[in-house]
């Protein structure tokens, strides 16, 4: 097979890829290892940025965003004894919206055959070569037999296991990473969620985040130590947990969980985000702590950069944006990341804290009570930073 772009993975980050290429005209494949349900049944992130919404919005594929996504107007930052709303319409004039990733993934989906993206599902063994060639290719395996792309640029999106990422020569690539000494053990019930906007609490306990998906479907997280392991945790241990770090004022519904996970946390970025034909986007080339809602929301910003560049590229035979994309999305990504560990630091307890860290904490908490600058600034990367 020939293409203009060959897109390895179909996360949000491959799939708006597509799309954008899509409604430009650019041809471009999207070969993803797993099948659609895999994909779909990964419960992963929830508060969409509106620089992600508005690629929805410019697609056309947000009837369902449009008609199930809760906009939120603030978010609460709770340390036992108080609730801090940070009101994000009054301070930065705008909103995020709570619209799952997997609802996302399956818009972008089964948009796909009507608007002649293709997606190959169930590639194995994918393999990258000649990158630094002005033709490289694609391999996979499937149906027993190995099959070839043939394309002008690689778009890896395949996440922070992908192969992509490894195509690109260790000694012309710097890579920067923080691993947490905990985990998110999350929770997904069909219960009204206990409160009408999100809460991330700094409990004596630990911390512990109230979410959505909707006004009947909950999602809760509490961190945990690494070594925990989720058959340890029964849904009552959970639920009573989350009712403790929560603190009393909220009222919590329980119910079955429908999924229960744990997921490590992380700060990682690589670079260059290019190299020769080959571009990484999403978790391929950063991870951030989910502290600060921002995994997706970067893949979706980095998309953005890298569809208008292919887009100049193929259109206007304009090679900048090409050239000036790891520079132009990493400079996006160190603010996110920044964000997203700053706000991991002030919510959780680390185990090697101890009293000076925990006051300043919350000497941190007093001061963003009471300034609205501080609360202005927080606001300002939660809603995310413009493009
Ligand atoms: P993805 O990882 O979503 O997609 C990559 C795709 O590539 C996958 O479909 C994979 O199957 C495919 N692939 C991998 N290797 C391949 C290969 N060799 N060949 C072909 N295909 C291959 N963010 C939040 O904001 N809030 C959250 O609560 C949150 N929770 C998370 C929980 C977990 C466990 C993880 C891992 C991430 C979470 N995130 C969260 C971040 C998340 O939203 C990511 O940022 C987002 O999925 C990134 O999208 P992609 O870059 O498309 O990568
Ligand atoms: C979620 O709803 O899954 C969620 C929301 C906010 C975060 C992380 C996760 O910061």
């Amino acid at each position: 097979m020939k293409t203009q772009v060959a897109i390895i993975g179909a996360g949000p980050a491959g799939l708006l890829l597509g799309h954008l290429l899509r409604a430009e005209g650019v041809e471009c494949v999207v070969i993803e290892r797993a099948a659609p349900d895999y994909v779909l049944g990964r419960i992963r992130a929830g508060v969409l940025e509106d620089t992600t919404t508005n690629l929805l919005h410019r697609l056309g594929i947000d009837a369902r965003l449009n008609a199930e996504g809760l906009i939120e107007n603030g978010f609460c930052l709770a340390d036992g004894e108080r609730l801090i709303r940070i009101d994000l319409r009054d301070l930065v004039g705008k909103h995020v919206t709570v619209y799952g990733q997997t609802e996302v993934t399956r818009d972008l989906m089964d948009a796909a055959p009507e608007r002649g993206l293709d997606i190959i599902y169930g590639a194995a063994d994918v393999a990258l070569h000649d990158v630094e060639s002005e033709a490289p290719y694609v391999t996979y395996a499937k149906g027993g037999t190995t099959q070839r792309v043939d394309a002008r640029f690689i778009a890896g999106c395949d996440g922070y296991h992908g192969a992509s990422r490894k195509a690109i020569p260790a000694k012309l690539a710097q890579e920067f990473e923080r691993v947490y000494p905990f985990g998110w053990l999350g929770i997904l019930a069909d219960v009204p969620p206990c409160h009408e906007e999100l809460i991330y609490a700094n409990h004596e306990r630990g911390f512990a985040l109230a979410s959505m998906r909707s006004k009947t479907r909950s999602r809760y997280y509490v961190d945990v130590p690494l070594t925990e392991r989720i058959e340890d945790w029964s849904d009552d241990r959970l639920w009573d947990e989350l009712a403790v770090r929560l603190g009393p004022d909220v009222n919590i519904m329980r119910g079955p969980a429908l999924e229960k996970s744990i997921a490590p946390l992380r700060s990682f970025v690589f670079t260059p985000m290019r190299h020769h034909r080959l571009l990484l986007a999403g978790d391929a080339a950063h991870i951030v702590p989910p502290t600060g809602a921002k995994g997706l929301n970067l893949a979706a910003s980095d998309v953005a950069y890298l569809s208008d560049a292919l887009i100049g590229y193929f259109k206007r035979a304009d090679n900048d944006g090409i050239a000036g994309y790891s520079d132009k999305a990493l400079a996006r990504v160190w603010k996110s990341e920044r964000f997203s560990w700053s706000l991991t630091k002030l919510m959780h307890r680390f185990p090697d804290d101890g009293p000076f860290e925990r006051a300043m904490q919350v000497a941190e908490l007093d001061y963003i009570a009471e300034s609205r600058a501080m609360q202005t600034a927080i606001a300002e990367n939660y809603v995310g930073l413009p493009l």
